[in-house]
């Protein structure tokens, strides 16, 4: 292995790390997102868990996206989060009040469905180890194709209804960078009731010491009043599309919606379901046309919309980067490698890591140690890595992975970093960050 981190450490020593931070937030049916301040299942991080366990076992990476699947709805949404036994997250179940048929205790929206790369994941991983572990994960793929494809399905219709390529959300929670510059347009919007709040303690304050580093109270009224309203809608997607506060195209999402459609159709085809690998295809094709629509040609960005008022939105965030993850026209595409690898994003001369900052430093929305509107991501540097590689972007990408290993040289497995000191923010020893340092330390770049 020729990764070294900035602090030394081996790589073997930095994957055994990362192997005991998943093993200790394993619960037994599912891994927290991470211990103390996201104590249940969260739909986008179980997939990049997924992928993490997929390298030291193929049964529990199965078993952990089986929980979630447990959970989807009749709808075919997979819930933004599973709730486990524990009581200390807030908003929880009873906020919530969603329950399935089944018995599991989830939210009501959902998030950016990367799912289908964790199964990719799976399979490859099965197919090296051989033997068992391949009978398994080739069931595994072969039982729950439909439920994959019915959550695919369920997204083209209930979130694109005008077939416009681009995916609705009703919550920030839903883009998974919930209070990244991205909505700030669109929340200030938001009017909630004054006593949201009153008499509810938020739970997140009390795991992360520095309150900066989390949404503010105001912002916390304002997610509330939008789970509020999808309740009383009775999370109906019609009704919840028409009533709620906060309606907005998310091309990042609608990215992935591109990507994942793609790989999920590689999977259709080696399972012989050729019409859904079609059917697939065709979906990739539209959200892949949506988000190329939205690119600004002033800043080579692509562009959220509020639904409700046509206007776009412009802040200059890692979401603009959504034509790297879905491509479909080189001239884009090149233009934003251009962007990207830039003096603005990852070329940035203060940044200690050459990795993307959620948001761009020299926008005024930009905070160096608050959450989605500055700090650097690690599951979101190996998203990027892995798209790009299959891309055929292998140079960059193996960058991000160079770049991305360094960083989590310390050991603390953050759930964000500090991009100018390279400090560890949020809650340590968070699933997918572990997860993400495992595949890039054990599975070949090109695996
Ligand atoms: C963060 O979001 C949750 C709400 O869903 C929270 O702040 O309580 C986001 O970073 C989201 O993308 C992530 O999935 C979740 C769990 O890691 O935490």
């Amino acid at each position: 292995m020729t990764v070294a981190t900035h602090t030394g450490v081996a790589p073997p020593a930095l994957a055994a790390s990362a192997a005991y931070i998943l093993r200790g937030n394993d619960i037994g049916t599912l891994t927290t997102a991470a211990p103390r301040l996201y104590p249940h299942l969260w739909s986008w991080d179980a997939a990049f868990v997924a992928i993490g366990l997929a390298t030291v076992s193929v049964p529990r990476a199965i078993a952990e996206l089986r929980t979630l699947l447990g959970a989807q709805w009749t709808t075919g949404m997979l819930p933004h989060i599973v709730f486990g036994p524990d009581e200390g997250y807030f908003p929880g179940p009873d906020v919530w009040g969603a329950t399935t048929p089944s018995g599991a205790r989830t939210s009501g929206i959902c998030q950016p469905p990367v799912h289908a790369i964790a199964v990719r994941r799976v399979l490859d991983a099965g197919r090296r180890n051989g033997g068992a572990d391949r009978d398994l994960a080739e069931r595994f793929a072969a039982e729950t194709f439909d439920r994959w494809l019915a959550w695919h399905r369920w997204l083209a219709t209930a979130r694109d209804p005008r077939g416009r390529g681009l995916l609705e959300i009703y919550h920030g929670w839903e883009s998974g960078m919930d209070n990244s510059p991205r909505w700030d347009a669109a929340y200030a919007a938001v009017r909630p009731r004054e006593d949201l709040l009153r008499g509810r303690a938020r739970r997140d304050l009390e795991h992360v010491a520095d309150a900066r580093q989390r949404p503010t109270d105001e912002e916390y009224r304002r997610y509330l009043w939008l789970v509020h309203q999808m309740k009383e809608a009775g999370y109906d997607d019609d009704a919840v599309r028409e009533t709620v506060d906060f309606r907005m195209t998310d091309v990042f999402m609608s990215a992935i919606a591109a990507l994942a459609s793609d790989v999920l159709a590689e999977i259709g085809d080696e399972l012989g379901r050729r019409a859904e690998a079609t059917e697939l295809r065709a979906l990739a094709e539209r959200f892949r046309g949506g988000v190329l629509s939205t690119v600004s040609p002033d800043t080579g960005l692509a562009r959220d919309e509020d639904v409700r008022t046509g206007l776009r939105l412009d802040a200059p965030t890692i979401g603009g980067f959504a034509p790297l993850l879905c491509g479909g026209d080189p001239r884009v595409f090149s233009r934003q490698l251009a962007l990207f690898t830039g003096p603005e994003w990852c070329g940035h001369p203060d940044l200690r890591y050459a990795l993307p900052p959620s948001t761009a430093p020299g926008h005024a929305g930009f905070s160096s140690r608050t959450y989605w509107r500055g700090p650097q991501w690690p599951f979101m540097n190996w998203l990027l890595y892995w798209t790009l590689h299959r891309a055929g972007e292998v140079d960059l990408a193996m960058s991000l992975r160079a770049e991305g290993l360094r960083q989590l040289g310390d050991l603390a497995f953050g759930e964000y970093y500090e991009p100018m000191t390279g400090e560890a923010l949020g809650s340590a020893h968070q699933s997918w960050t572990a997860a993400v340092a495992l595949d890039w330390l054990i599975v070949p770049p090109a695996g």
